[in-house]
């Protein structure tokens, strides 16, 4: 099982983007807070952030719908088979990179020639990153692995599982937004950080979102502490588009599957059948967008509101952002790293970027 998306996107659904400020958070209310969650826990219950954040891409010009909302337990089991399906590569490339680069990984973080926490935001299941701490156990390079993840369980898992795993490994989890997390290590740990952002943490955001993002962990790391952070490259777009079109149509019923939810937990009577997944991949940006198409002109009923859809209106549901090696590097300057080196699987679709803050 491979959590860390769905982990990451759980945090997603406890906490507003802000901007980058680190101890004075704004927070912005517009189609910038589609996918953004660290920076501020929310205030009001979580049924009336959904309906909050569902009426408000609704009713805006041109609608959409944050794709945080993806992962109910139907969105789960179906983002599970869609990392299995073949057309969808990113999780299996990210994968070749932690079985097959191990080595430079564990030559990067022996480098530092001190004690190093490895703390892996959105830890999941930390089916890569084992591959990782196994190596570095081997190795025995002294380094503590602290996942933080929004689920306690997971966490409670990984502390007692591992041990079994890696003998003699010191796992300490933390429960609880990234940034809260990183801002209790700071004081706490003399350590030097090695941070794992993997898979989706990124991917998911849009370009202003994840510069955002790549300034605020800066902000909580001392020079020489390193990032790790996954992007999936730009490359041929009939490959990007088919992982996002995937034959057996998995994809479109995790899509779909949004309006299902809303249906059931906000009272809504959205009529599924007139609504189709759409996605469009531009070549000249990276980004790769999905949409729920009405089929049909109609009025949902959500709660005591009215929404009215036009014949041929998209809902827009997500941002999958695809990276040039020189937009990774753009990144990793204006967010205050040196990018020190990038580790690409076998096929060179997805990176893991190395960087080193400065
Ligand atoms: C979670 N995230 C990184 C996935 C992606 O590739 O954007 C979610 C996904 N959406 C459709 N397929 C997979």
């Amino acid at each position: 099982m491979h959590h860390n998306y769905k982990r990451l996107l759980i945090n997603s659904l406890r906490y507003d983007f802000t901007g980058v400020t680190k101890k004075q958070p704004m927070i912005i209310h517009s189609r910038l807070s589609h996918n953004l969650k660290y920076f501020k826990p929310e205030t009001q219950p979580v049924e009336n952030q959904f309906l909050q954040d569902v009426l408000a891409g609704l009713t805006s010009t041109s609608k959409s719908l944050p794709s945080k909302y993806f992962y109910d337990e139907t969105g789960d089991k179906l983002f599970q088979q869609i990392m299995q399906c073949e057309d969808y590569y990113p999780t299996r490339c990210e994968m070749d990179i932690f079985q097959n680069r191990t080595r430079e990984l564990v030559g990067i973080i022996s480098n530092l020639h001190c004690n190093v926490d490895i703390i892996e935001l959105g830890a999941g299941d930390c089916s890569k990153s084992i591959h990782l701490l196994k190596a570095l156990s081997n190795e025995q390079v002294n380094f503590k692995y602290i996942p933080i993840d929004i689920s306690k369980n997971i966490i409670a898992n990984l502390e007692s599982s591992l041990p079994e795993q890696i003998p003699g490994i010191e796992v300490k989890g933390m429960n609880g937004d990234y940034f809260e997390m990183l801002n209790l290590l700071s004081s706490s740990s003399t350590s030097k950080k090695v941070i794992l952002c993997l898979g989706g943490n990124i991917a998911n955001m849009t370009i202003n979102e994840s510069e955002s993002f790549c300034k605020q962990l800066r902000s909580y790391l001392n020079p020489g502490d390193i990032a790790i952070i996954g992007f999936d490259l730009v490359k041929n777009p009939r490959i990007i588009y088919n992982a996002y079109y995937d034959r057996e149509g998995i994809t479109s019923r995790f899509n779909l599957n949004l309006l299902t939810r809303i249906n059931r937990e906000l009272n809504a009577n959205f009529n599924i059948s007139i609504f189709e997944h759409f996605c469009s991949y531009d070549p000249l940006t990276g980004a790769c967008r999905s949409f729920l198409v009405c089929t049909k002109e109609t009025d949902v009923q959500i709660g005591s509101k009215t929404i009215h859809l036009k014949k041929d209106e998209c809902i827009w549901t997500e941002i999958s952002q695809k990276y040039s090696r020189g937009q990774i590097i753009k990144l990793a300057k204006s967010g205050g790293f040196k990018p020190t080196q990038m580790l690409t699987d076998h096929k060179e679709w997805f990176v893991d970027a190395i960087w080193t803050a400065i």
